[in-house]
């Protein structure tokens, strides 16, 4: 009897102690199904386009075509019609069939403008943060604040600590801290080759073009720790690239910047968006 009680007690510790934890922290849960939970109106309308109106025309379809399978199966095999009809040409029926997938795809098509051009980018920026992708690292630049720019690398494994929430594959050494309630501007480039910078919960994923800027820009609803990773194969530690944002309140975030600015005044990146010659050699010499 001790030990059942023990192991409930244990069992519903893990479980009350996973769920603060993924209160805070954006991320996949175990045998998840549908999309990421959405932290911003993008994500929200992305979901909704997804679940309420695509996910039912998919549905419809789907059974449609499986009934009309089953029945031209069963009411038209060899056996049950041995004479078979010489039909060629049905007027009617080609209509219907050309003018409904017009019209499914115009009620799709609609909505689906609209989004892409909400997403595309925001009239009123209240901030600007500047993405550089690199092998295999990122670089963010707050543009509105001079001197607080810095390079984001992954926990190795053997490093990651978990009683600090920081989690394997998904956690960096300088996380990117962003306000809630604020329209942010977000510019991604990259520094070497392709890659794309995808954040799920945000409903982002824009390719980082070298030597051309892609815009694109979020409001984050509710404050927490946002995952998301490179998701253009980029070469060999293409995985190891995470993006780790924190989304914190306003107050705080006035105060992460004054504290960033000492913090990352000798690291910062070059006005010319280049990387500084020892983190260059530094990252080289790591991948060799
Ligand atoms: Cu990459």
């Amino acid at each position: 009897m001790k030990k059942i009680n023990f192991w409930v007690l244990s069992l519903s510790a893990f479980i009350m102690n996973n769920s603060f934890a993924l209160a805070q922290q954006d991320v996949a849960k175990p045998m998840q199904l549908g999309l990421r939970e959405p932290a911003t109106p993008q994500m929200e309308r992305i979901a909704a386009f997804h679940d309420d109106l695509l996910m039912w025309i998919i549905t419809v379809i789907v059974i449609f075509v499986t009934a009309l399978l089953i029945w031209v199966a069963i009411k038209y095999n060899a056996k049950a019609n041995p004479t078979p009809s010489k039909t060629t040409h049905n007027v009617l029926l080609e209509v219907i069939w050309t003018v409904v997938p017009v019209v499914i795809l115009i009620v799709v098509a609609v909505p689906s403008f609209k989004l892409l051009y909400y997403l595309d980018r925001t009239e009123e920026p209240e901030m600007t943060l500047k993405v550089t992708g690199y092998q295999w690292y990122w670089g963010y630049e707050y543009q509105d604040t001079e001197g607080v720019s810095f390079l984001s690398y992954m926990i190795p494994e053997d490093e990651v600590d978990e009683s600090k929430g920081q989690r394997r594959l998904l956690s960096t050494d300088n996380p990117v801290v962003l306000p809630i309630d604020t329209n942010i501007q977000i510019l991604i480039t990259a520094a070497d080759v392709l890659h794309a910078f995808t954040v799920p919960a945000f409903g982002i994923k824009k390719d980082a073009v070298p030597g051309r800027m892609n815009e694109t820009w979020v409001r984050i609803d509710k404050p927490g720790t946002y995952f998301g990773q490179c998701s253009e194969i980029c070469g060999k530690d293409h995985s190891y690239m995470p993006i780790e944002i924190k989304a914190v309140t306003k107050d705080e975030f006035e105060k992460w910047l004054v504290e960033a600015k000492d913090k990352f005044a000798e690291n910062a990146i070059p006005e010319n968006g280049q990387q500084s010659n020892t983190l260059q050699l530094a990252s080289y010499a790591g991948a060799q």
